[in-house]
């Protein structure tokens, strides 16, 4: 459903009104939920927004697994701040979508259905306590690469919306490195612990961009309409030269030789990540896809009583309501 290119060409929108628009864009102007907008537009930006609260959802099963496990209990009292942020992450986003006229129910349809995607890093196992770690600083960090720019998006409740959660990634970021340095310094077993999880959430992180702007079908004309700020191949390289150094400050090898300082470019060589890989991820294919739906499948069932309660008790309101009229 959302997943077409989609372009003005393919829609009806009046052209004069699309010049119009688009003068706004460039003019750096923020869009407003009822201000006019060409339909591509507003579905680029549902398909955007949704996936984007849905990876904040499906994002706190890998860390959930851990909370019960937490070493220390100020550790666990952490975890679970961080964890309750991205639930609260999900949420400003689900309202920024609503303003575009689909309904939270709607998208978690299309979530449970598989039409709507998530964030592939999320397809990942977090099998140790260094996962943690690596999560937090590498998944974290990918997220505030890309959702920095995005605060200046020209949708206004998606830019504002941004603006918390980038201060509230930061933190998050921020934890995953402490704890990474906590292993990377500690014994060797817990280092080499550390070396684990960034082996196998390296290539993983690197993929959060998207695809290779070659086969990147949205990035042109959702550029055009600063829906995103920069490439996919322009994030994951400042993501790489944000990176590297911090790996070297803990004494930790990056999982690819091929990883240079390249004085002409201004940063990091590296290696594709294999995107057959990740292609197999996004369509559903991914180590952890079936457990993560049937977990978000398994909460929405049973909260079936509780939405069936609300809209009970609003029914009965309305009725009295009526009657006292
Ligand atoms: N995973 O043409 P493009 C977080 C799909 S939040 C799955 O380049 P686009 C916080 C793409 O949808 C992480 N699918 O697409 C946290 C499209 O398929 P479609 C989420 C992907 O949209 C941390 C197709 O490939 N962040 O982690 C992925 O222009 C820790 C072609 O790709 C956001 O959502 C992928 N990685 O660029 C929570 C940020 N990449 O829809 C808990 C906002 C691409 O046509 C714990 N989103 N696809 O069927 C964006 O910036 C963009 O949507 C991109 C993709 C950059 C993700």
């Amino acid at each position: 459903m959302y997943a077409q290119m989609v372009t003005s060409e393919a829609t009806n929108d009046d052209p004069a009104k699309l010049v119009a628009f688009q003068a706004r864009i460039d003019a750096g102007e923020k869009i407003e939920p009822k201000d006019w907008m060409p339909e591509g537009y507003r579905k680029t930006l549902i398909r955007q927004i949704g996936q984007h609260a849905h990876s904040e959802i499906v994002g706190q099963l890998p860390e959930g697994n851990w909370i019960t496990r937490a070493p220390t209990l100020e550790r666990k009292a952490i975890l679970l701040a961080k964890v309750q942020d991205e639930a609260g992450h999900g949420l400003y986003l689900y309202c920024a979508a609503e303003t575009l006229g689909v309904s939270r129910d709607e998208l978690t349809e299309a979530l449970l259905s598989g039409k709507m995607k998530y964030s592939s890093i999320f397809n990942y196992p977090t099998l140790t306590w260094a996962d943690m770690g690596a999560v937090g600083w590498l998944v974290d960090g990918a997220a505030i690469m890309n959702q920095v720019p995005l605060q200046r998006t020209s949708f206004g409740p998606y830019a504002r919306a941004m603006v918390r959660i980038c201060k509230e990634e930061s933190f998050h970021q921020r934890q995953g490195y402490d704890i990474m340095m906590k292993m990377a310094f500690g014994t060797p077993a817990q280092k080499a612990m550390a070396q684990d999880a960034l082996n196998r959430f390296w290539y993983p992180s690197l993929m959060m961009f998207g695809p290779s702007d070659k086969d990147s079908v949205h990035s042109a004309q959702s550029m055009a309409w600063k829906i995103k700020m920069n490439t996919n191949d322009e994030l994951r390289q400042k993501f790489v030269d944000q990176t590297v150094p911090q790996a070297e400050y803990l004494g930790l090898t990056i999982p690819d030789p091929a990883v240079k300082w390249n004085e002409d470019k201004g940063g990091y060589d590296f290696s594709e990540p294999d995107w057959s890989e990740f292609f197999e991820v996004i369509k559903g294919n991914g180590p952890c896809n079936a457990e993560r739906l049937e977990a978000r499948q398994k909460a929405w069932d049973d909260g079936a009583w509780f939405r069936d309660g609300l809209m009970a008790h609003a029914s009965k309101r309305a009725t009295a309501k009526v009657a006292a009229e």
